[in-house]
């Protein structure tokens, strides 16, 4: 499956011994009672297989294998789906019992090893037994990616008890984060490939198709040359074999009087997209480099989702300003003074606001109204997939400078309008927003 083509969903494969809680596992992730569970070994007969949506790695399917230790007269047939299953899989998860490893988990293991199956390790039924510390760190050897698990089944009248329900409903929530957190550090590369970052937006076919880049040349630009999102930018139209030029804000209209027809797109920085969509005609297609970089490095319905949360903020809501990487700030920082000043006048209110620089994302946002995080161009996709996942979980909403901006400024309907399903989400999260503010 090396080299996967990248709209393929990843197959996860669920693997271990007969009644270790494989098929207990696979209904916890899903939320449903999918697989057939009961504490007679061997119940999975056959491979079982759930299609579904897991953030932030999108479409997944999860195989429920046969567990491989059952000698019973199907053993061998079951034996042999589970290796076929093994064989598809792209990320195995190798559910375990506390301090329990034999010869079955090693040649599990070793096999997809032989693979190079990425492992993620599910030590479950925690609550019956407390895995050794020394055990646990043992799996090191296998894989890095080791998680702990319940899948402990409700009691009889558990579902009438709320406050149960609420922590099992909490417990899985948690487990669910820490397995995502995993998938996505143990996802092989092909899956997280990046989307375009603005070929796909040109026209393919006759005539050349041209992109117009403005990028500011000010005391903030580096001297002697363009950002990396600039030249990258640059090299994908080029690489789609489209026409690129590049342009200063104060020229950019007298560029475009110059043009015999209308480019196919217009790209500027988000502090000036206020005046570009007003030199720009409608009907060209204009967005902006954050807005471009928000979809290439992470998720940009996710962050479109977010900027919509600008319009309820209030007196004493929290918003979170979070920058990938440290640096000294400047006099007029877009971090710590421009964007903190537009959100107050936005709002007309007095937002808390916090910053954080680097590493110290906090683990917990569960007290913010909204993230803005910067544009995270020092982050991987992975990294900046797992920060909006983290937002998610929390049910926090998070956005990024540039898509705040645009909002901030009244033109995200037009930077957005190149991304349809952004634009539709922002404008469905607005709908919800302004409906809750009139009724509040
Ligand atoms: N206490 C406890 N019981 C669990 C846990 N996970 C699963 N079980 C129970 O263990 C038994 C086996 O669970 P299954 O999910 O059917 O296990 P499996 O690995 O799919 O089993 P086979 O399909 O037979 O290979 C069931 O009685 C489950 O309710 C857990 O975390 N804690
Ligand atoms: S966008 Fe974020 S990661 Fe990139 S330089 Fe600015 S603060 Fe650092
Ligand atoms: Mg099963």
């Amino acid at each position: 499956m090396n080299g996967t083509p990248k709209a393929l969903r990843l197959h996860i494969g669920i693997f271990g011994r007969a009644n270790c809680g494989k098929s207990s596992f696979l209904n916890l992730v899903t939320g449903q009672d999918f697989a057939i569970v009961s504490d007679r070994a061997g119940t999975t007969t056959d491979v079982v297989r759930k299609s579904m949506e897991l953030l932030p790695l999108g479409p997944v399917t999860l195989l429920d294998t046969a567990g491989v230790d059952d000698d019973s007269e199907l053993g061998g047939l079951r034996t042999g789906k589970t290796r076929e299953a093994l064989a598809s899989a792209d990320v195995a998860i190798l559910v375990v019992e506390p301090n329990l490893w034999t010869a079955f988990e090693e040649e599990l293991a070793a096999a997809c090893a032989a693979q190079k199956t990425p492992v993620v390790v599910v030590v479950n039924k925690t609550d019956l037994a407390t895995p050794d510390p020394d055990w646990l760190s043992g799996l090191s050897r296998v894989t890095a990616h080791v998680m702990t698990a319940s899948c402990k089944p409700g009691g009889a009248g558990a579902l009438h008890d709320a406050r149960r329900e609420a922590n099992r409903e909490a417990g899985r929530e948690a487990i669910l984060l820490e397995l995502k957190r995993l998938l996505l550090a143990a996802c092989p590369e092909g899956f997280l490939d990046p989307p375009a970052i603005l070929g796909d937006l040109l026209p393919s076919g006759a005539g050349l198709p041209l992109a117009v880049l403005i990028v500011p040349i000010d005391l903030q630009a580096p001297k002697g040359r363009l950002i990396l999102p600039q030249v990258q930018a640059i090299r994908d139209a080029l690489d789609s074999d489209a026409a690129v030029a590049v342009v200063k804000e104060r020229e950019y209209r007298a560029f475009l009087d110059r043009l015999s027809s209308p480019p196919d797109l217009v790209v500027c920085d988000s502090q000036i997209a206020l005046k570009m969509v007003a030199d720009t005609p409608g009907g060209i297609p204009a967005t902006t480099f954050s807005i471009l970089f928000s979809r290439f490095k992470g998720d940009i319905v996710a962050m479109a989702e977010g900027a919509a949360a600008l319009e309820r903020l209030g007196p004493g809501n929290r918003v979170l300003v979070a920058e990938a990487c440290t640096h000294h700030a400047l006099e007029d920082d877009i971090g710590r003074v421009k964007i903190p000043r537009w959100i107050r006048q936005y709002t007309g209110a007095d937002v808390e606001i916090t910053h954080a620089c680097g590493k110290d994302y906090p683990e917990d946002l569960a007290g913010y109204d909204l993230v803005v995080h910067c544009g995270a161009c020092s982050l991987t996709r992975r990294e900046t997939l797992w920060r909006i996942e983290r937002a998610r979980a929390a049910g926090v909403p998070i956005t990024n400078y540039g898509m705040a901006i645009s909002a901030l400024q009244g033109v995200i309907d037009r930077t957005l309008s190149p991304f349809p399903a952004a634009l539709e989400a922002y404008r469905e999260r607005l709908g919800a927003e302004t409906a809750g503010a009139k009724r509040s």
